[in-house]
């Protein structure tokens, strides 16, 4: 196991401690930490440190190094468990994820960065050019969302406020073919506030920053951040990123991409109609609301290609429908900066949902006959918004944690759980090791009619008087007697803080209809359901926690079939220091990623097992008893034999179906053994073809 490696540098797979115990995991953590040696394993799981600096371990020769190998011949590393992903993928035609998890700044978006720098350079050796063409999208797309997904928060200054899911498709060739992008929930509430030492969206600032005089005027925009009341806080803040050179790339990307001129143009038109809208405000004449700066009516006007009273109308009335009658209903100021808001964070909550569908169109997967081509498999890499707790957390922080308790809830399954139960199954004497199921908390937040989601959505229900007390009301009421309602780990989910409002979500349908009838196409087809008119617009909508709650449980189901690939991200401080290994901090993380008993199961485990039959199958040709056919009277003892054969028996044990092998050496050895057999076999046919024997 990555022996070359000299010990000075502490274990390179937890698995080797002398004794598992949290002191001797979190000292050679550290160690390793301050030796540069940021990636440990856990088996196959990669452990791997924020190093806060530069590293020189990403380029072309290390990718070289990396290529094809098994994951024990190198030292740890994201591209091994790209490589092994790959081959999987590749030999065994197998679909396959990368989940990485982490909390906030741990180094997720960074990791999934490599990994798919990896890909795309190990792939299309014949460097096709429509595979060249897929790989660069798939890289630029990344460029394109992070600018307006992602923001600075006090965590990290490039936090990602949306959650990510991309498959990458191969073809036979196991060249990447195009992909497709899932985005989960943008954290939208930053479009209109920004906590103190908190940026709005990157795009944003890119946009004043970087973008010409010319096309500033246009939009009739000034460069100051801080004239604007929707990134006002965010304005004042310095920080080391280059919004000007960001600008220029992210305008390059959206071109390269296949964005056409119109289109960008539209969104650079959103941004700033959202800025402007920041800047209205209400006032009152009599019993008359009305906006006081109607100069900035004209120019949201002109900028999403409307008509002006239009404008004004969606912005102080609704349309209501009472039985049959239609009616519009003067708001008042409150409601009027209300819904002023709401229309902020839906135009840009709904242009990032159409940037990503654009990309999606262009990188789908087109023209693929599997008949012809074989089965298209993929790669799916996930990096969400990792666990995060503010001093004001809103409904979006409960919702991004919530889907981090589910991915440990997936792992869990996956890595302890399961990996125990087969044990159990295949009756090999097995030790139990306990481990804290999170599932109970999962339950507490999505359980039908009980769980919070559902008091929540109740609360909203209640048409007129949705109040964050009533909601509180409903949560003691129904979750009063739950083990963990009050408990700390509960508390973690920030959930005494959601917000009402977000989780109802509406949008006037004024507004909708509003941006339908822009002459401007882009924009009009970004909102579809304008068309409705009032009366036809009937059914309740899905709360936000519904659907995020339904969009989090089809992620689990889709990762769950595929062959998952892990990485534990760790943030060693909180000060973004390159030096400092913070202890408690890292202990904390350890313990509640559930390494420690992720080692011990493994340990107590096995790293590989196999069918008897498919065993055989492989293994075959490097015993005299097997090859070509055993006499044995089953497949087990014929690997019983094989083994013993091979001096590994003390290394595996033999289930009722399968069998396992205790260490990847002797795996390793069985494969060199294959190969060096197939070679003599090969040369042997040759000989026997060539009539030489
Ligand atoms: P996250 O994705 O886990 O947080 P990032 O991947 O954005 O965290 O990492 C945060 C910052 O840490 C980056 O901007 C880099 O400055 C630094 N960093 C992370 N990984 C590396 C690395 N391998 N080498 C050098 N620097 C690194 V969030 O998205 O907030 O959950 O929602
Ligand atoms: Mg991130």
């Amino acid at each position: 196991m990555a022996e070359h490696e000299s010990l000075e540098f502490g274990k390179a797979d937890f698995v080797l401690l002398d004794n598992v115990s949290m002191e001797e995991f979190m000292s050679n953590l550290k160690l390793r930490f301050e030796k540069g040696r940021i990636y440990s394993y856990i088996g196959e799981v990669v452990v791997s440190v924020n190093p806060y600096r530069a590293m020189n371990i990403y380029g072309r020769d290390t990718i070289e190094q990396y290529k094809g190998r098994e994951l024990y011949e190198r030292p740890p590393h994201l591209f091994a468990i790209a490589d092994a992903a790959y081959k999987a993928m590749k030999r065994r035609n197998k679909d396959t994820c990368i989940v990485i998890s982490g909390e906030s700044g741990a180094g997720k978006t960074e990791a999934s960065k490599y990994i798919m720098q990896y890909i795309a350079a190990i792939t299309n050796p014949n460097q096709r050019a429509e595979v060249e063409r897929v790989k660069n999208m798939l890289l630029k797309s990344n460029c394109v969302l992070e600018a307006f997904g992602n923001a600075k928060t006090n965590r990290n200054d490039n936090s990602s406020r949306f959650g990510k899911y991309m498959d990458i498709n191969f073809d036979f060739k196991g060249d990447p073919i195009g992909g497709h992008i899932n985005n989960y929930l943008l954290e939208k509430s930053r479009v209109i506030f920004q906590q103190p030492g908190e940026r709005s969206f990157h795009s944003y600032y890119q946009l004043l920053k970087g973008a010409p005089d010319s096309l500033l005027r246009s939009l009739h925009i000034q460069r100051d951040p801080t004239a604007y009341n929707y990134i006002k806080v965010g304005g004042q803040i310095k920080s080391g990123i280059n919004d000007g050179a960001d600008f220029k790339a992210v305008a390059d990307a959206m071109k390269v991409i296949g964005f056409t001129g119109d289109e960008i143009q539209t969104v650079y038109k959103i941004l700033a109609t959202i800025l402007h809208l920041g800047n209205l405000t209400f006032g009152v004449d009599g019993d008359v609301t009305l906006i006081e700066n109607t100069k900035l009516v004209s120019v949201i006007r002109e900028l999403l290609s409307t008509k002006e009273e239009n404008v004004e109308k969606a912005l102080l009335y609704r349309t209501v429908a009472t039985g049959r009658d239609v009616i519009e209903k003067q708001h008042t100021t409150q409601e009027a900066s209300y819904g002023r808001d709401a229309l902020a964070k839906a135009m840009y909550e709904r242009l990032f949902c159409w940037i990503v569908g654009r990309i999606n169109d262009i990188i789908e997967v087109k023209n693929y006959d599997a008949r012809v081509h074989g089965k298209n498999t993929v790669i799916g890499v996930l990096d969400i918004y990792g666990f995060e707790i503010f001093q004001n957390n809103s409904f979006e922080q409960f919702c991004i944690n919530y889907c981090n308790e589910k991915l440990q809830q997936l792992f869990i399954q996956l890595v302890l759980k399961q990996e125990q139960e087969e044990y159990q199954r295949e009756g090999i004497p097995w030790k139990h090791i306990d481990y804290f199921n999170n599932q109970i908390i999962v339950d507490l937040v999505e359980q039908q009619h009980k769980g919070i989601f559902s008091v929540l959505d109740e609360a909203c229900m209640n048409v007129g008087k949705v109040t964050d007390e009533v909601f509180l009301q409903g949560l003691n009421g129904k979750l009063a007697k739950h083990a963990h309602y009050t408990s700390r780990k509960c508390r973690t989910l920030a959930v005494s803080k959601v917000k009402i409002p977000n989780n109802k979500d509406t949008l006037f349908q004024d507004f909708k209809r509003l941006l339908y009838n822009s002459s401007n196409p882009v924009l009009k087809g970004m909102w579809p359901e304008g068309k409705l008119s009032i009366t036809e617009v009937t059914k309740r909508p899905l709360t936000a926690a519904t659907l995020f709650k339904n969009s989090m449980i089809s992620l689990v189901e889709n990762l769950a079939c595929k062959e998952p690939y892990y990485v534990r991200c760790i943030k060693p401080n909180d000060v973004k220091s390159p030096l400092l290994f913070e202890q408690e901090r890292c202990r904390h993380q350890v313990e509640y990623l559930g390494l420690l008993e992720n080692v011990r199961v493994r340990r107590a485990g096995f790293a590989y097992r196999q069918t008897y039959p498919r065993f055989l199958q492989r293994y075959k040709m490097i015993s005299e008893f097997t090859w070509p056919n055993h006499d044995l009277p089953s497949d087990k003892d014929a690997v019983k034999r094989l083994l013993q054969g091979c001096g590994f028996d003390h290394d595996v044990a033999y289930g009722k179906t399968k069998v396992f092998i205790r260490t990847p050496r002797t795996l390793f050895s069985l494969e060199e053994q294959r190969v060096e057999m197939v070679q003599r076999i090969v040369l042997f046919l040759q000989k026997v073809w060539r009539g030489t024997i």
